[in-house]
Protein backbone atom coordinates (compact mmCIF):
# COMPACT_ATOMS: atom_id res chain seq x y z
CA UNK A 1 0.00 0.00 0.00
CA UNK A 2 1.49 3.12 -1.27
CA UNK A 3 1.11 5.84 2.14
CA UNK A 4 2.53 9.36 2.63
CA UNK A 5 2.92 10.66 5.68
CA UNK A 6 4.13 14.65 6.16
CA UNK A 7 5.34 17.15 8.42
CA UNK A 8 6.44 20.65 9.15
CA UNK A 9 6.27 24.15 9.32
CA UNK A 10 5.58 27.02 6.94
CA UNK A 11 8.89 28.96 8.70
CA UNK A 12 10.40 26.10 10.89
CA UNK A 13 13.44 24.13 9.59
CA UNK A 14 12.01 21.69 7.01
CA UNK A 15 8.90 19.98 5.51
CA UNK A 16 9.78 16.43 5.88
CA UNK A 17 7.93 13.30 4.09
CA UNK A 18 8.05 9.39 4.29
CA UNK A 19 6.66 7.26 1.46
CA UNK A 20 5.93 3.69 1.80
CA UNK A 21 5.09 1.10 -0.42
CA UNK A 22 7.30 1.92 -3.31
CA UNK A 23 8.15 -1.28 -5.29
CA UNK A 24 12.45 -2.05 -4.81
CA UNK A 25 14.58 -0.56 -8.14
CA UNK A 26 12.61 2.14 -9.52
CA UNK A 27 15.04 4.84 -10.65
CA UNK A 28 14.64 8.52 -9.57
CA UNK A 29 15.96 11.28 -11.52
CA UNK A 30 16.65 14.32 -8.27
CA UNK A 31 16.52 16.64 -11.76
CA UNK A 32 13.34 15.82 -12.46
CA UNK A 33 11.86 16.17 -8.65
CA UNK A 34 13.81 19.56 -8.66
CA UNK A 35 12.39 20.48 -11.73
CA UNK A 36 8.70 19.73 -10.59
CA UNK A 37 9.21 21.62 -7.32
CA UNK A 38 10.39 24.79 -8.95
CA UNK A 39 7.56 24.57 -11.29
CA UNK A 40 5.22 24.82 -8.21
CA UNK A 41 7.39 27.69 -6.92
CA UNK A 42 6.53 29.99 -10.15
CA UNK A 43 3.64 31.90 -11.76
CA UNK A 44 1.46 35.03 -11.85
CA UNK A 45 0.63 36.06 -8.06
CA UNK A 46 3.09 34.40 -5.46
CA UNK A 47 4.99 35.94 -2.36
CA UNK A 48 8.17 37.61 -2.36
CA UNK A 49 8.74 34.31 -0.08
CA UNK A 50 9.54 32.19 -3.02
CA UNK A 51 12.55 34.61 -3.81
CA UNK A 52 14.02 33.00 -0.67
CA UNK A 53 13.17 29.99 -0.85
CA UNK A 54 14.66 28.05 -4.08
CA UNK A 55 13.09 24.38 -3.08
CA UNK A 56 15.33 21.03 -3.70
CA UNK A 57 14.81 17.88 -1.97
CA UNK A 58 17.12 15.67 0.30
CA UNK A 59 16.62 11.87 0.45
CA UNK A 60 17.72 10.28 3.86
CA UNK A 61 16.50 7.02 3.48
CA UNK A 62 15.16 4.39 0.93
CA UNK A 63 17.44 5.42 -2.08
CA UNK A 64 20.95 3.91 -3.05
CA UNK A 65 22.39 4.69 -6.05
CA UNK A 66 19.23 6.70 -7.59
CA UNK A 67 17.35 3.33 -7.33
CA UNK A 68 14.61 2.68 -4.69
CA UNK A 69 15.18 -0.25 -2.17
CA UNK A 70 11.70 -1.00 -1.41
CA UNK A 71 11.84 0.54 1.81
CA UNK A 72 10.65 3.90 3.08
CA UNK A 73 11.61 6.89 1.14
CA UNK A 74 12.87 9.79 3.83
CA UNK A 75 12.19 13.18 1.62
CA UNK A 76 13.30 16.62 3.05
CA UNK A 77 12.59 20.12 1.68
CA UNK A 78 14.46 23.08 3.53
CA UNK A 79 13.06 26.18 4.88
CA UNK A 80 15.71 28.91 3.52
CA UNK A 81 13.48 31.15 5.43
CA UNK A 82 13.63 29.03 8.76
CA UNK A 83 17.14 31.17 8.83
CA UNK A 84 14.69 34.79 9.92
CA UNK A 85 12.47 32.63 12.10
CA UNK A 86 15.09 30.72 14.18
CA UNK A 87 13.95 32.23 17.43
CA UNK A 88 10.44 32.36 16.79
CA UNK A 89 10.40 28.86 15.14
CA UNK A 90 12.80 27.14 17.18
CA UNK A 91 11.36 23.58 17.88
CA UNK A 92 12.99 23.70 21.20
CA UNK A 93 12.94 26.41 23.93
CA UNK A 94 15.00 29.52 22.42
CA UNK A 95 17.63 30.88 23.68
CA UNK A 96 18.52 34.11 24.21
CA UNK A 97 16.59 37.61 23.31
CA UNK A 98 13.76 37.73 21.10
CA UNK A 99 14.97 38.06 17.40
CA UNK A 100 13.73 37.94 13.85
CA UNK A 101 10.05 37.34 12.74
CA UNK A 102 7.53 35.22 14.51
CA UNK A 103 8.29 36.53 18.11
CA UNK A 104 5.30 38.05 18.92
CA UNK A 105 1.60 36.15 18.95
CA UNK A 106 -0.62 36.57 16.51
CA UNK A 107 -4.64 36.79 17.91
CA UNK A 108 -5.99 38.68 14.75
CA UNK A 109 -7.85 35.50 12.49
CA UNK A 110 -7.94 36.13 9.00
CA UNK A 111 -11.35 34.73 7.64
CA UNK A 112 -10.96 32.30 5.29
CA UNK A 113 -8.00 30.89 6.84
CA UNK A 114 -7.79 28.09 9.35
CA UNK A 115 -6.76 30.48 12.49
CA UNK A 116 -9.58 30.86 14.31
CA UNK A 117 -10.93 27.40 13.75
CA UNK A 118 -7.62 25.81 14.49
CA UNK A 119 -6.86 28.17 17.54
CA UNK A 120 -10.30 26.38 19.02
CA UNK A 121 -10.16 23.40 17.92
CA UNK A 122 -6.34 23.09 19.47
CA UNK A 123 -6.77 25.29 22.08
CA UNK A 124 -4.11 27.57 20.82
CA UNK A 125 -3.50 31.32 22.61
CA UNK A 126 -0.80 32.22 19.47
CA UNK A 127 -2.89 31.86 16.09
CA UNK A 128 0.54 31.25 14.73
CA UNK A 129 0.60 27.50 15.95
CA UNK A 130 -2.04 26.76 13.23
CA UNK A 131 -0.95 28.87 10.36
CA UNK A 132 2.09 27.43 10.35
CA UNK A 133 0.84 23.87 9.57
CA UNK A 134 -1.90 24.75 7.90
CA UNK A 135 0.05 27.34 5.16
CA UNK A 136 -0.21 25.71 1.90
CA UNK A 137 4.34 25.86 2.20
CA UNK A 138 3.96 22.37 2.97
CA UNK A 139 2.31 21.66 -0.56
CA UNK A 140 6.21 21.35 -1.64
CA UNK A 141 6.39 17.72 -0.16
CA UNK A 142 3.18 16.94 -2.04
CA UNK A 143 4.72 17.96 -5.21
CA UNK A 144 8.22 15.91 -3.90
CA UNK A 145 6.10 12.62 -3.53
CA UNK A 146 3.93 13.15 -6.67
CA UNK A 147 7.11 13.57 -8.61
CA UNK A 148 8.46 9.90 -7.30
CA UNK A 149 4.84 8.90 -8.23
CA UNK A 150 5.16 9.92 -11.75
CA UNK A 151 8.63 8.49 -11.94
CA UNK A 152 6.58 5.17 -11.26
CA UNK A 153 3.65 6.69 -13.45
CA UNK A 154 5.97 6.60 -16.49
CA UNK A 155 6.84 2.77 -15.97
CA UNK A 156 3.22 2.16 -17.14
CA UNK A 157 3.14 4.46 -19.93
CA UNK A 158 1.30 6.71 -17.63
CA UNK A 159 1.45 10.69 -18.26
CA UNK A 160 -0.20 13.43 -15.85
CA UNK A 161 -0.47 16.70 -16.49
CA UNK A 162 -1.84 19.95 -14.67
CA UNK A 163 -2.14 23.50 -15.98
CA UNK A 164 -4.59 26.39 -15.08
CA UNK A 165 -8.09 26.90 -16.69
CA UNK A 166 -9.45 29.86 -15.26
CA UNK A 167 -7.47 32.77 -12.65
CA UNK A 168 -8.67 36.04 -11.61
CA UNK A 169 -7.28 39.18 -12.66
CA UNK A 170 -3.45 39.01 -11.02
CA UNK A 171 -2.73 42.30 -11.40
CA UNK A 172 -5.76 44.88 -10.78
CA UNK A 173 -6.10 42.47 -7.55
CA UNK A 174 -2.86 43.29 -6.17
CA UNK A 175 -3.15 47.10 -6.77
CA UNK A 176 -6.31 46.89 -4.93
CA UNK A 177 -4.50 44.99 -1.98
CA UNK A 178 -6.99 41.88 -2.73
CA UNK A 179 -6.44 38.32 -3.97
CA UNK A 180 -8.15 35.94 -6.48
CA UNK A 181 -8.92 31.98 -7.24
CA UNK A 182 -9.11 30.02 -10.29
CA UNK A 183 -9.82 26.37 -12.02
CA UNK A 184 -6.86 23.65 -12.45
CA UNK A 185 -7.15 21.13 -14.27
CA UNK A 186 -5.19 17.39 -14.07
CA UNK A 187 -5.09 15.26 -17.05
CA UNK A 188 -3.84 11.54 -16.58
CA UNK A 189 -3.64 9.23 -20.02
CA UNK A 190 -2.21 5.78 -20.45
CA UNK A 191 -4.10 4.75 -17.06
CA UNK A 192 -5.10 1.37 -17.93
CA UNK A 193 -8.97 0.40 -17.03
CA UNK A 194 -9.36 -1.10 -13.80
CA UNK A 195 -7.73 0.81 -11.36
CA UNK A 196 -10.08 1.63 -8.32
CA UNK A 197 -13.14 -0.20 -7.10
CA UNK A 198 -17.36 -0.05 -7.15
CA UNK A 199 -16.69 -2.45 -4.01
CA UNK A 200 -16.34 -0.27 -1.34
CA UNK A 201 -16.79 3.95 -1.39
CA UNK A 202 -13.55 4.12 0.13
CA UNK A 203 -11.90 2.24 -2.65
CA UNK A 204 -13.39 4.48 -5.46
CA UNK A 205 -10.87 6.18 -7.71
CA UNK A 206 -13.59 9.41 -8.44
CA UNK A 207 -13.49 9.22 -4.73
CA UNK A 208 -9.60 9.29 -3.89
CA UNK A 209 -8.85 11.60 -6.34
CA UNK A 210 -11.39 14.18 -4.82
CA UNK A 211 -10.09 13.46 -1.85
CA UNK A 212 -6.98 14.29 -2.41
CA UNK A 213 -7.46 17.41 -4.70
CA UNK A 214 -10.06 18.95 -2.20
CA UNK A 215 -7.60 18.09 0.67
CA UNK A 216 -5.09 20.86 -1.19
CA UNK A 217 -5.08 24.45 0.46
CA UNK A 218 -8.14 26.70 -0.59
CA UNK A 219 -9.75 24.48 -2.83
CA UNK A 220 -13.36 24.72 -2.21
CA UNK A 221 -14.73 22.38 -5.61
CA UNK A 222 -13.56 19.23 -7.37
CA UNK A 223 -15.62 17.60 -10.76
CA UNK A 224 -14.41 14.36 -12.55
CA UNK A 225 -15.27 14.72 -15.95
CA UNK A 226 -18.19 17.32 -17.12
CA UNK A 227 -18.71 17.32 -13.19
CA UNK A 228 -21.67 19.40 -12.54
CA UNK A 229 -22.64 20.05 -15.92
CA UNK A 230 -24.08 16.58 -16.07
CA UNK A 231 -26.80 17.34 -13.60
CA UNK A 232 -28.52 19.28 -15.95
CA UNK A 233 -28.37 16.81 -19.24
CA UNK A 234 -30.36 14.12 -20.34
CA UNK A 235 -28.91 10.74 -19.71
CA UNK A 236 -28.98 10.19 -23.58
CA UNK A 237 -26.59 12.91 -23.68
CA UNK A 238 -24.74 12.46 -20.45
CA UNK A 239 -22.65 9.42 -21.28
CA UNK A 240 -19.93 7.84 -23.53
CA UNK A 241 -21.29 5.27 -25.89
CA UNK A 242 -19.04 2.19 -26.04
CA UNK A 243 -18.22 1.41 -29.81
CA UNK A 244 -16.64 -1.68 -31.71
CA UNK A 245 -13.11 -1.74 -30.43
CA UNK A 246 -14.21 -0.52 -27.04
CA UNK A 247 -13.70 2.68 -28.58
CA UNK A 248 -15.43 5.79 -27.56
CA UNK A 249 -16.36 8.81 -29.30
CA UNK A 250 -16.69 11.23 -26.05
CA UNK A 251 -15.41 11.03 -22.76
CA UNK A 252 -17.81 13.05 -20.40
CA UNK A 253 -17.10 10.28 -17.42
CA UNK A 254 -13.42 12.10 -17.30
CA UNK A 255 -12.13 8.16 -17.26
CA UNK A 256 -14.08 6.62 -14.98
CA UNK A 257 -17.06 5.10 -14.38
CA UNK A 258 -18.57 3.14 -11.18
CA UNK A 259 -15.57 4.18 -9.34
CA UNK A 260 -13.07 2.22 -11.99
CA UNK A 261 -10.74 3.68 -14.28
CA UNK A 262 -12.00 3.10 -17.97
CA UNK A 263 -9.23 3.27 -19.62
CA UNK A 264 -10.12 6.85 -21.00
CA UNK A 265 -7.94 9.67 -20.11
CA UNK A 266 -8.55 10.85 -16.32
CA UNK A 267 -10.00 14.65 -16.30
CA UNK A 268 -10.35 16.30 -13.40
CA UNK A 269 -10.78 20.02 -11.87
CA UNK A 270 -10.53 21.92 -8.68
CA UNK A 271 -11.65 25.37 -7.59
CA UNK A 272 -9.83 27.57 -5.60
CA UNK A 273 -10.73 30.13 -3.74
CA UNK A 274 -9.14 33.41 -3.19
CA UNK A 275 -6.46 33.40 -0.31
CA UNK A 276 -7.41 34.32 2.86
CA UNK A 277 -4.65 36.75 3.28
CA UNK A 278 -5.48 40.17 2.25
CA UNK A 279 -3.68 43.58 2.44
CA UNK A 280 -6.66 45.05 3.13
CA UNK A 281 -8.07 43.06 5.55
CA UNK A 282 -11.59 41.95 5.98
CA UNK A 283 -13.13 42.33 9.82
CA UNK A 284 -12.45 39.81 12.54
CA UNK A 285 -12.29 40.12 16.19
CA UNK A 286 -9.00 40.24 18.05
CA UNK A 287 -9.00 36.89 20.52
CA UNK A 288 -6.87 38.51 22.93
CA UNK A 289 -9.08 41.26 23.83
CA UNK A 290 -12.50 40.06 22.38
CA UNK A 291 -13.02 43.23 20.69
CA UNK A 292 -13.62 44.04 16.42
CA UNK A 293 -10.03 44.24 14.63
CA UNK A 294 -9.07 43.84 11.37
CA UNK A 295 -7.43 40.42 10.41
CA UNK A 296 -3.99 39.22 10.26
CA UNK A 297 -1.70 41.23 7.46
CA UNK A 298 1.16 39.15 6.72
CA UNK A 299 3.71 38.85 3.57
CA UNK A 300 1.41 36.33 1.17
CA UNK A 301 0.57 35.58 -2.29
CA UNK A 302 -1.80 37.38 -4.39
CA UNK A 303 -2.88 33.99 -6.16
CA UNK A 304 -1.36 30.65 -6.28
CA UNK A 305 -2.85 28.90 -8.92
CA UNK A 306 -0.55 27.97 -11.34
CA UNK A 307 1.36 26.32 -8.24
CA UNK A 308 -2.60 24.66 -7.37
CA UNK A 309 -1.98 23.16 -10.75
CA UNK A 310 1.65 21.42 -10.17
CA UNK A 311 0.56 20.30 -6.33
CA UNK A 312 -3.17 19.09 -8.18
CA UNK A 313 -1.10 17.16 -10.36
CA UNK A 314 1.27 15.73 -7.53
CA UNK A 315 -1.87 14.50 -5.69
CA UNK A 316 -3.72 12.69 -8.87
CA UNK A 317 -0.14 11.08 -9.61
CA UNK A 318 -0.03 9.66 -6.08
CA UNK A 319 -3.15 8.30 -6.13
CA UNK A 320 -3.18 6.50 -9.50
CA UNK A 321 0.25 5.55 -8.00
CA UNK A 322 -1.79 4.01 -5.24
CA UNK A 323 -4.54 2.57 -7.28
CA UNK A 324 -1.72 0.79 -9.57
CA UNK A 325 0.06 -0.50 -6.71
CA UNK A 326 -2.85 -1.90 -5.10
CA UNK A 327 -3.48 -3.22 -8.63
CA UNK A 328 -0.62 -4.58 -9.66
CA UNK A 329 1.62 -5.04 -6.39
CA UNK A 330 4.91 -6.54 -6.36
CA UNK A 331 7.88 -6.34 -4.15
CA UNK A 332 10.17 -5.08 -7.23
CA UNK A 333 9.68 -3.06 -10.00
CA UNK A 334 10.07 -5.97 -12.38
CA UNK A 335 7.63 -7.64 -10.68
CA UNK A 336 5.04 -4.67 -10.90
CA UNK A 337 5.76 -4.52 -14.56
CA UNK A 338 5.14 -7.97 -15.26
CA UNK A 339 1.79 -8.17 -13.52
CA UNK A 340 0.47 -4.88 -15.25
CA UNK A 341 1.69 -6.33 -18.88
CA UNK A 342 -0.04 -9.43 -18.14
CA UNK A 343 -3.15 -7.96 -16.88
CA UNK A 344 -2.76 -5.66 -20.50
CA UNK A 345 -2.42 -9.17 -22.47
CA UNK A 346 -5.06 -10.31 -20.59
CA UNK A 347 -7.98 -8.37 -21.27
CA UNK A 348 -9.31 -7.27 -24.41
CA UNK A 349 -7.55 -3.67 -24.59
CA UNK A 350 -5.31 -1.90 -26.69
CA UNK A 351 -2.22 -1.21 -24.86
CA UNK A 352 -1.15 2.07 -24.94
C1 LIG B 1 1.09 30.94 2.65
C2 LIG B 1 1.62 32.19 2.86
C3 LIG B 1 2.87 32.62 2.20
C4 LIG B 1 3.12 31.80 0.95
C5 LIG B 1 3.08 30.35 1.38
C6 LIG B 1 1.67 29.98 1.70
O1 LIG B 1 3.99 32.37 3.03
P1 LIG B 1 4.86 33.57 3.60
O2 LIG B 1 3.97 34.16 4.65
O3 LIG B 1 6.09 32.95 4.19
O4 LIG B 1 5.12 34.50 2.46
O5 LIG B 1 4.32 32.17 0.35
O6 LIG B 1 3.53 29.51 0.36
C7 LIG B 1 4.84 29.13 0.37
C8 LIG B 1 5.75 29.53 1.22
C9 LIG B 1 5.16 28.16 -0.67
O7 LIG B 1 6.33 27.75 -0.79
O8 LIG B 1 4.24 27.79 -1.40
C10 LIG B 1 -0.13 30.51 3.36
O9 LIG B 1 -0.56 31.19 4.30
O10 LIG B 1 -0.72 29.45 3.02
Amino acid sequence: MLRLATAGESHGPALVGILTGLPAGLELDREAIDADLGRRQQGYGRSPRQRIEQDRVEVLAGLRHGRTLGTPLAIVVANRDHENWRWGMSPWPPEGEPEGKGTKPVSLPRPGHADLAGALKFGHDDVRNTLERASARQTAITVAAGAVCKALLHELGVVVAGSVLEMGDVDSARADRDTVGGVVEVRARGVPPGLGSYGAKEDRLDARVAAALMGIQAVKGVEIGDGFALAGLRGSEAHDEILPGLRRETNRAGGIEGGVSNGEEIVTRAAMKPLPTLMRPLRSVDLESGEPAEALVERSDVAAVEALAVVAEASVAFELARAAREKFGGDSLEDFLAAHRAYLDRIPWRTP
